[in-house]
């Protein structure tokens, strides 16, 4: 028997990354296996995260809203970012989600299109976890196809009247802050709404089998009078919160291969160890069949998801581009997790280990942030120039 390499190994991948950009993989590794790997088999199965502490102690890795500039942000490059999330979905999706919708959706939302005043109130306090943003996008009756979204903001004077319910919101029910997205006579139009307003409420959503490890919830938004200023200024019409995912779902791409690596490395070590037929599992054809092809696709994805990485760091990355990413390595991801799940057996269905959790929350991941089919059709759109989604 010869020493074995590590899945990077395999793909040489450390080579494609600079001295800085390990260091910041390395950190964000360390410090999830140290502070929240011990911990989130309990935090999944009782589906309580302790996300106030958890925020203050990513703010002060430097995680939230990383890759923006400025307001307290870190100016990391993307494909920085993109390393943090793969090493924070290894722990748990769930905690790439906390990081995800706080930088990439709320903090993004108000860099990208909000007023000075609005940045300077929000951002520092964010980018430290002090202050916990969601996203409301999604409604009941709208998920696929927000740009049928019926809550709404009406002119009352000089304020805002928001009516509606937002639906599956991360973070909703602990937040802050929440950026909602609301049609006007103007089109669709963000608004800045603190958590503190009268008839804002986010009822949680309970008896969840995937992201248990997460606060998803309801937002119910009921006569919520706002200043004018709460509106974002420089969002106009569905490309604004459109806009906003391009950056969610670009820490998907790098987050599942996390979360695929964690499921691998786990099913690698528990087929050496585990002795069937008088031998070890690793030492059968079938069970290296299942390893080889598992790796393959990890390594794949892992160098798409540089190559993205790189195209957004020179400006250049395209929606499709970002949807290419996010279709093949979440399914990918699911499969590696469910292949995992065979060679781990009967030990496999617990949260002993974390194979199952993952193929659990990677159920949400390829729902949500567009779902596989969604990210079909706009590929689709991209090369045949046809629309399919009506
Ligand atoms: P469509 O006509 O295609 O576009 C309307 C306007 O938006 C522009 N646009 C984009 N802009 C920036 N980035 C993108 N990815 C964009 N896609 C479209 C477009 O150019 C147009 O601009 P303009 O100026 O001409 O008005 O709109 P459509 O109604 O046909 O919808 C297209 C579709 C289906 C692709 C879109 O609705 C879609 O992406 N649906 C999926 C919804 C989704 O992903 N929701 C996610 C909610 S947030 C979430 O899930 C958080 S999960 C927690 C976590 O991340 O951890
Ligand atoms: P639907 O749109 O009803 O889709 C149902 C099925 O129909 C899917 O398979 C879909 O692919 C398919 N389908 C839809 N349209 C077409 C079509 N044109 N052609 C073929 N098939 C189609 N949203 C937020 O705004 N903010 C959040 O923070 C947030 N967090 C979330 C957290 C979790 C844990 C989950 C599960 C969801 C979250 N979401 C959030 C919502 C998420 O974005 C939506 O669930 C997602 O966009 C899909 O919408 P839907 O669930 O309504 O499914």
């Amino acid at each position: 028997m010869t020493t074995p390499q590590s899945l990077s190994e395999l793909f040489a991948i450390d080579t494609l990354l600079d001295a800085e950009e390990i260091a910041i993989r390395d950190t964000v590794r360390k410090m999830v296996d140290d502070r929240i790997r011990p911990h989130i088999g309990e935090w999944f199965e009782a589906a309580a995260l302790p996300a106030r502490e958890l925020a203050k102690e990513l703010g002060a890795l430097g995680v939230l809203g990383m890759h923006l500039e400025g307001y307290g942000c870190a100016g990391m490059s993307a494909t920085a970012y993109g390393l943090a999330c793969q090493e924070l979905e290894a722990v748990d999706s769930g905690i790439r989600s906390l990081v995800s919708v706080q930088g990439s959706l709320a903090m993004f939302a108000i860099h990208h299109n909000g007023s000075e005043e609005q940045k300077e109130e929000w951002l520092p306090r964010m980018a430290a976890g002090e202050a916990i943003g969601c996203f409301g996008l999604t409604e009941p009756d709208f998920g696929s196809n927000p740009g049928g979204m019926r809550t709404n903001a009406k002119r009352d004077g000089d304020d805002w009247v928001l009516n509606g319910t937002k639906m599956w919101i991360t973070n909703g029910s602990i937040a802050d802050v929440a950026v909602v997205w609301a049609r006007t006579d103007d089109g669709v139009r963000g608004f800045v709404v603190p958590a503190d307003t009268p008839g804002f409420s986010a009822p949680e959503i309970k008896n969840k089998m995937s992201l248990r490890a997460s606060v998803t919830s309801e937002l119910v938004l009921e006569d919520v009078r706002l200043p004018a200023s709460a509106m974002l200024p420089k969002a106009r019409g569905l490309s604004g919160p459109l806009g906003c995912l391009n950056e969610a779902r670009f820490g998907i791409i790098f987050g599942a291969m996390g979360a695929a690596r964690d499921c691998l490395e786990t099913a690698i070590s528990y087929a050496r160890d585990r002795k069937v037929f008088d031998k070890s599992l690793a030492a059968y054809q079938i069970t290296q069949a299942k390893i080889a092809d598992m790796a393959v696709e990890l390594g794949k994805g892992q160098l798409l998801a540089i190559h993205l990485g790189r195209l957004k760091d020179a400006g250049t990355v395209r929606p499709e581009q970002v949807s290419t990413g996010k279709l093949n390595n979440v399914r990918e991801a699911i499969k590696i997790a469910r292949e995992c799940r065979t060679i781990l057996g009967a030990n496999g269905i617990t949260l002993e280990y974390p194979v199952i959790r993952h193929a659990n929350n990677l159920e949400s991941v390829l729902t949500y942030e567009g779902t596989s089919e969604v990210h079909q059709l706009v590929i689709g759109r991209a090369l045949t120039g046809e629309e399919a989604f009506r």
